[in-house]
């Protein structure tokens, strides 16, 4: 049978990462096999895609140039890792996807959404996330919660409006696609954002992983 795809959202400081980690643990007691990875990247040459985007060196890069970047290694992913996974019954649980470029290069940047749905078929053709956990917190909580990273990489360099924008995007995408998008409130401390996250997955493999 055909695996799962897990997405995990948020903006800067939301806590995907310390989460991905408990998302995953909770699948593998399932007894779900789980390929983790992430975006931009989780190939070799998505890694060095993503480390052209992250490098504060580029900032004279082009809006249009991030958004092909991030499809090209998007593409490479989906070839490579993703759809592989899937097609062989793997879940494929991702730190960063798709709702991430909506979020991001359309309302952090600008470009228009039907632009990134463009691309959005040419590579994904058709293909969505099943589950996304989206971990929602206010801009100054996730920044002051990252701020203690050393260097800021070209996206943590972005003015707070920017990240307004984002949380905003990520927002309506939440509204648009209530199905497949939950919120999560990732404010409070952390054992607390774990219990719903708990919940959440409990009810999506009660209903889905038969
Ligand atoms: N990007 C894009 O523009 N377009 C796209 O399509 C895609 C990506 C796919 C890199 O992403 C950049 O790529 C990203 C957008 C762009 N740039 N930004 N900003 P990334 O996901 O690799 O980078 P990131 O956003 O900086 O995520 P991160 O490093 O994984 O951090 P995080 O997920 O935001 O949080 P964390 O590392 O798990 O937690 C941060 C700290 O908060 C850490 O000390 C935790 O212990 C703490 N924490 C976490 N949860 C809590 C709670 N609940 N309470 C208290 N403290 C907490």
């Amino acid at each position: 049978m055909r695996g799962r795809f897990i997405t995990l959202e948020g903006s800067e400081g939301s806590g995907k990462s310390t989460n991905l980690a408990y998302v995953r643990q909770r699948l593998e007691e399932a007894g779900i096999d789980v390929e983790v990875t992430r975006e931009p990247g989780g190939t070799p040459l998505g890694e060095s895609i993503r480390d052209l985007l992250l490098d504060h060196r580029n900032s004279d890069m082009g809006t249009d140039t991030e958004l092909l970047l991030i499809f090209a290694a998007r593409a490479q992913h989906l070839h490579e890792r993703i759809l592989p996974a899937l097609d062989t019954g793997h879940w494929v649980l991702c730190d960063r996807f798709t709702d991430a470029t909506y979020a991001y290069q359309g309302a952090g940047r600008g470009v228009p959404d039907e632009r990134i749905a463009t691309l959005e078929s040419f590579v994904q053709a058709g293909l969505q996330p099943d589950l996304t956990l989206y971990l929602d917190v206010p801009v100054e909580v996730g920044l002051a919660r990252a701020g203690a990273r050393s260097e800021p990489d070209r996206f943590e360099r972005e003015a707070v409006a920017f990240f307004e924008r984002v949380r905003e995007g990520y927002r309506r995408r939440a509204s648009a696609y209530p199905e497949r998008i939950r919120v999560i409130d990732a404010s409070g401390p952390l054992e607390s954002v774990q219990r719903v996250i708990g919940v959440v997955l409990d009810e999506y493999l009660a209903g889905h992983a038969a």
